[in-house]
């Protein structure tokens, strides 16, 4: 495999303007003819034309009108090149594919008879030869032809311009495009499907048609996708003054598709699992995931299509942005600042959890990567979720305003055209005369930064003084951190704050009581005047920037802001330090001596309580409150990992919580319900998930009275929130759960995406060893075929169950070896995406690593994929 360097990027050599395809679609054998015009590109010297093609057959080529023959092209595995080719140039390529045997998912492919297409990145040079580069952008016609019994719905990127029969039981439909996009934003859709749909009036007037297609049968699921779908365009316009462009917006949803969504052009692909809904099918994530993916998709049409990438490596250009849109518009849904705070602690807890051990681990990049061997390992939490950060800490430098002023230029300087993360920088430091030239090492170096606080009080003066200072990884240089910051008074109450040269105040957060403090060295001093007493400090509110930090906090200190701090997302943070500090003390207990005589102090277990029963405080932010930090965030903080013993102690944890609040946590329980219709509004669902924590807790170590509450509920309930969790919760507890697994399995044996969850949760229970994961995937309804299927039970299984994935005998290990080898031959996207489960393979105890390097080894003698072997070469590098 070829490594390709971001520093190696040239000028396209001809651009296209116009694209016509014509597409026969047939599954075993599907006709495309394509028409394009090219001319040469002065910013290039070359004048050979580049064309991409992958898997496909080449029937003919004309150039100029005239028929090519070998010799006047050379055709290799990857490229079509025409050597010293005229300025300007009309190609006709006619070739042949065969969607049926396409199990990638990447390109022209078939998923439960109909056809769909999926494109980013690479995609497209899988049905057609073209430069297929997101720098050339071109303005797209299409024409589709299919059986129409078969495929009555044919759909494209654009607006539909004609339609009608071919005689011969087929029909057609001719779609147009009326903007310039690249080729990775291509869509089509030939397919036996339903649609809702809706005329909607956007803020300047204009009508619109919105539809949500999906397969016969899934119609009463389409409700909140298409609400999701107008509060996603009005938000658009109130918050960035950013309208829908074209007159039609579909939304058709796909049971195969290896990523979440997909923004092509006018016509967004989804992943049925960011579609369908209705309460007895989605839970309380689901309707959250949906609402985030169609505000994220729907977010990329300015985020990514009418601004794109000049290359790959830009593409948290467009995808940190968009994710910080699409979070930004969920907190605003909610519309709270504890709904807000929520919102971010779910961040924060995401990029714990899979952004900083990757930053850590093998695979570790830059936001804006120098090199990759295959772009599609690259659409990862970095990119994504440390990218978003990245675009927040902007807002928080330069405020909301500031920050809206910076959009407003980079679309006035950037509008059509395909352009860099530095071109962002730039409209935002131009749009606010601010130097963010420092802020660049944010997209250049790798790993999570981390930023020391130390702390000095002069009561005689009144001065405080908050020492910071940054280290990276060797050779780096210092990051450009905004670090909020506040002061707590023995009352629990935010102090007012006079900082000494106090130039920073006017970011975001720059009330009265928060200031953002700039890190820009590898060590400053913040001074505060006129503090009159020893403050506890509040540092890093609202997680200002993705680092670790590190402070000395006490226990006292850290309950005093666990109970006060005005900064919900300090306060929950503080409650997470009080329990890290006791789960690695336990685990490291448990690795010494076993898990007999384990103790959890008082002080703690009333610290949880006093959370537990505060009614005043949001429910869903104290579900987070009570949630332990899961096993994963806690390996990550050891220097060697012993997955055994991280979830003994954890578990000694809960069960200690469960019986020592067991009357708080009922009343709770009871107090908490949503009797009523379903609603997925934040407070119900805050309600739900605080209640079936404490259900959780109670079912650790469940008494017959918590078995019956458990069963009840998952008998009783009315949506598949409060049943799912119940059914967690009974198989969770070791009790035996059969009855009810295959209660529910009959009672949605139709339905996908449930029986996905059917697979996942016993993939993720403790109790579940590789046999067992080995016989469910005897199960009819197994396939590895189908990505959703396939995570739900290996990739919950690898990585949400490490007890059982690192079990002493290395038989899990094999396990995944076995699997990525499968999956590799069916879907390398699928597989790559497993084979990071072993990233981490080194901060295991020595016999476990061994086995994983084993394992890793007996992969690494497979005739590989690109992605795949990238990501092994890097885990055994
Ligand atoms: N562009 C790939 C899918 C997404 O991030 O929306
Ligand atoms: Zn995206």
């Amino acid at each position: 495999p070829t490594t390709i360097y971001r520093q190696d990027y040239t000028p396209p050599a001809y651009l296209v303007d116009t694209v016509e395809l014509g597409f026969d679609l047939a599954p075993a054998r599907t006709v495309v003819a394509n028409r394009i015009t090219l001319r040469h590109n002065p910013a290039a010297s070359s004048h050979d034309i580049v064309l991409h093609g992958e898997d496909i057959e080449l029937v003919q080529l004309r150039l100029n009108g005239r028929l090519l023959q070998v010799g006047d092209y050379t055709l290799t595995e990857a490229l079509l090149t025409i050597r010293n080719a005229p300025a300007e140039v009309v190609l006709e390529i006619e070739t042949v594919c065969a969607p049926v045997n396409n199990t990638s998912l990447s390109g022209l492919y078939v998923s439960n008879g109909n056809f769909f297409t999926q494109c980013e990145a690479e995609g497209f040079r899988r049905i057609t030869f073209f430069p297929d580069r997101p720098d050339v952008m071109a303005k797209y016609t299409v024409m589709l032809r299919a059986d129409k019994a078969q495929y009555p719905v044919l759909l494209s990127n654009g607006n539909l311009v004609e339609q009608g029969d071919l005689g011969d039981g087929r029909h057609y439909a001719k779609w147009e495009d009326p903007f310039k996009k690249p080729s990775y934003l291509f869509a089509l859709v030939a397919a036996k499907l339903v649609c809702q749909e809706e005329r909607f009036k956007l803020a300047d007037g204009r009508d619109v048609l919105l539809q949500v297609w999906v397969e016969p049968g899934n119609l009463d699921k389409t409700d909140y996708a298409m609400q999701s779908l107008k509060h996603s365009i009005r938000w658009d316009e109130q918050r960035f003054g950013l309208e829908l462009d074209l007159d039609r917006f579909m939304i058709v949803a796909v049971g195969d598709f290896n990523m979440g969504a997909m923004e092509n052009k006018g016509l967004n692909i989804f992943n049925t699992k960011f579609v369908l809904a209705n309460p007895r099918t989605a839970t309380d994530i689901d309707y959250a995931g949906i609402e985030a993916v169609v505000g994220h998709e729907y977010f990329h049409n300015w985020t990514g299509n009418r601004v794109t990438c000049r290359d790959w490596f830009q593409l948290s250009l467009k995808e940190g942005l968009t994710v910080f849109r699409d979070q930004e518009f969920s907190a605003d849904m909610i519309g709270t600042d504890t709904g807000r705070a929520v919102t971010r602690i779910d961040q924060v807890r995401t990029l714990r959890q899979a952004q900083f051990p990757e930053d850590a681990g093998p695979m570790s990049h830059p936001v804006r990567p120098d090199s990759f061997v295959e772009i599609n390992n690259f659409y990862t939490v970095t990119v994504y979720e440390k990218g978003a950060e990245v675009v927040r800490m902007y807002q928080t430098l330069l405020g909301r305003d500031g920050f809206r002023k910076g959009m407003d230029l980079y679309f006035a300087r950037h509008d059509g055209q395909a352009v860099t993360c530095d071109d962002f920088r730039a409209a935002m430091a131009d749009a606010n005369e601010r130097d963010l030239t420092q802020f660049e090492r944010w997209y250049a170096q790798a790993g999570t930064p981390v930023v020391t606080a130390r702390t000095r009080y002069d009561a005689a003066k009144g001065n405080f003084d908050i020492i910071l200072s940054q280290r990276g990884q060797p050779e780096q240089l210092p990051f450009h951190i905004p670090v909020a910051v506040g002061l707590l008074g023995a009352d629990g109450k935010d102090l007012p704050l006079t900082l000494e040269n106090g130039k920073h105040e006017k970011g975001a957060k720059g009330d009265q009581t928060t200031v953002v403090l700039e890190l820009t060295e590898q060590e400053q001093i913040f001074r505060f005047r006129n503090v009159e007493e020893r403050p506890t400090p509040s540092i890093l509110r609202d997680f200002s920037a993705p680092v670790i930090l590190e402070h000395d906090y006490t226990d006292d200190e850290l309950l005093h802001l666990f109970n006060h701090d005005s900064d919900p997302v300090n306060r929950w943070e503080a409650g997470q330090r009080l329990a890290m500090e006791r789960l690695l003390k336990l685990t490291a207990q448990v690795s010494a001596h076993g898990a007999a005589n384990l103790k959890l102090d008082q002080t703690f277990i009333n610290a949880m309580r006093t959370v537990l029963t505060d009614d005043t405080l949001d429910p869903a932010f104290r579900e987070l409150a009570l949630i332990l930090p899961s096993e994963t965030i806690i390996a990550e903080q050891m220097d060697v990992v012993d997955p055994q013993a991280i979830h003994s102690a954890r578990q000694f944890m809960r069960r200690t919580i469960g019986a020592a609040l067991k009357q708080e946590l009922l009343a709770q329980y009871h107090a908490n319900q949503t009797p009523g219709d379903y609603s997925p509004d934040a407070l119900s669902a805050g309600k739900r998930a605080l209640k079936n924590l404490c259900l959780s807790y109670l079912l650790v170590a469940p008494a017959e009275s918590e078995l019956k509450l458990a069963q009840q509920q998952f008998a009783s309930a009315t949506n598949m929130t409060d049943r799912a969790a119940a059914l967690v919760e009974l198989i969770h507890s070791g009790t035996d759960a059969a009855s009810h697994l295959s209660a529910f399995y009959q009672d949605f044996e139709n339905e996908a995406l449930v029986i996905d969850k059917w697979f996942a949760m016993q993939a993720a229970a403790p109790t579940t060893d590789v046999a067992t994961v080995r016989k469910l995937m005897a199960h009819p309804a197994f396939t590895l075929k189908t990505p959703n299927r396939a995570r739900a039970l290996i990739f919950n299984f690898t990585n949400g169950n490490p007890s059982q994935f690192h079990a002493a005998d290395g038989s899990a290990y094999a396990f995944w070896a076995e699997y990525v080898i499968k999956l590799d031959a069916i879907n390398p996207q699928v597989a790559a995406r497993l084979a990071r489960a072993m990233d981490r393979w080194r901060r295991y105890a020595p016999a476990l690593q061994a086995k994983m390097k084993q394992a890793l080894e007996q992969v690494a003698a497979q005739k590989l994929s690109n992605d795949v072997s990238e990501v092994i070469t890097k885990a055994l590098a």
